[in-house]
């Protein structure tokens, strides 16, 4: 996890996580070579460990000092990082990625099959882990996962489509990023034992800041260069898929403009003036507001938490997310 990571705030953080990446390792083996390496490639690979990172803040909520996460804590953080990894790998054969944490996308190296059977492989040893945590772990998970596949294909519905609105754009988000981070700190309230209203409270904060990161996100993709980004700036306008600052775009002053220009089918240049359409639209400023006001639910969410580690640590992240995306802004 880089050093900047805003969660690091809680001291215990670090060695929790490294504990957690001994866990993984142990949670993709398998006797079948290729399975194995497979399984393996992207967990090797990297990745932010947000969604660890939140069980974990999650459940030192309810401490007053910062000390190690217990192992259930640890565990439910592996299950949640196995969805995520299992998701990825689904998400790269329906997208036809060539690279995902700047390694080749597993599509790319073993075929769809084998993508989609170790996606399969995650996903399964996940639920393994959810049993040991108990019913309430494994029904979550179970529900996380429907949640996902509904944002999904909510937001393939919409591909291409102009009429899209806002409501349609945050019930795919909603789906596809910010269950799982609500699943997440969800899990670090069952698993660390706290009281329902807590676990409410955490579950709210991860939704909100789920909501806030993927807008980020959407923001990022049309704002960073394809250097920073680490692929094509505007992919998701190039794939059909219109997020919040296209929308608020194409319903400017020069969304008629913008609408031609996707509808005569994007070539380079014609994709670089179409994201001078968008950045110099209001879109970005809406976007950017909408996600502050995200965030703001999120640290909202923890007010009625007692302070802790925990929580400076929830609160950090919230603070830090909207920095990201004005960042390329200058
Ligand atoms: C098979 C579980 C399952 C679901 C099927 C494919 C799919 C439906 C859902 C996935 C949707 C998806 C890829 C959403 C984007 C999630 C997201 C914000 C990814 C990036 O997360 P980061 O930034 O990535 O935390 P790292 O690499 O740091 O972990």
């Amino acid at each position: 996890m880089p050093a900047s990571n805003p969660l690091s705030v809680l001291p215990t953080l670090e060695a929790d996580l490294g504990r957690v990446e001994e866990l993984l390792a142990d949670s993709v083996r398998s006797d079948l070579d290729m399975l194995a390496e497979a399984a393996a490639h992207l967990a090797k690979a990297g990745g932010k460990r947000v969604r660890p990172g939140f069980a974990i803040a999650a459940a030192a909520t309810g401490h007053t000092e910062a000390g190690p996460a217990d192992p259930g804590v640890l565990m439910g953080g592996v299950a949640v990082e196995l969805v995520h990894l299992g998701s990825l790998y689904h998400d790269d054969v329906m997208d036809e990625a060539t690279t995902r944490r700047s390694v080749p996308a597993a599509n790319q190296r073993w075929g769809n099959v084998v993508a989609i059977l170790t996606g399969d492989f995650l996903l399964a040893q996940s639920s393994i882990i959810a049993a040991d945590l108990g019913t309430d772990v494994a029904r979550l998970l179970g529900v996380t996962i429907a949640e996902l596949a509904d944002g999904q294909i909510r937001e393939l519905q919409d591909t291409d489509n102009f009429d899209r609105t806002a409501e349609d754009y945050y019930a795919a988000i909603s789906g596809k990023t910010a269950s799982l981070l609500a699943c997440a700190c969800n899990i670090g309230g069952i698993t660390g034992g706290l009281d329902q209203p807590t676990i409410a409270a955490l579950t709210e904060f991860g939704h909100s800041y789920g909501m806030a990161f993927q807008i980020v996100d959407d923001i990022l993709d049309v704002v960073a260069t394809s250097e920073q980004l680490g692929k094509p700036a505007g992919n998701d306008i190039l794939e059909g898929n219109f997020t919040l600052p296209v929308l608020r775009a194409l319903r400017g002053d020069n969304g008629d403009q913008l609408r031609t220009l996707i509808e005569d089918g994007l070539t380079p240049e014609t994709r670089d003036q179409a994201l001078v359409l968008v950045r110099t639209s209001p879109g970005i400023a809406d976007a950017l507001d909408a996600a502050r006001s995200w965030a703001d639910k999120a640290s909202g969410a923890l007010s009625s938490l007692p302070d802790s580690p925990g929580a400076t640590a929830l609160q950090a992240a919230a603070t830090h997310l909207v920095e990201r995306a004005r960042a390329p802004l200058g």
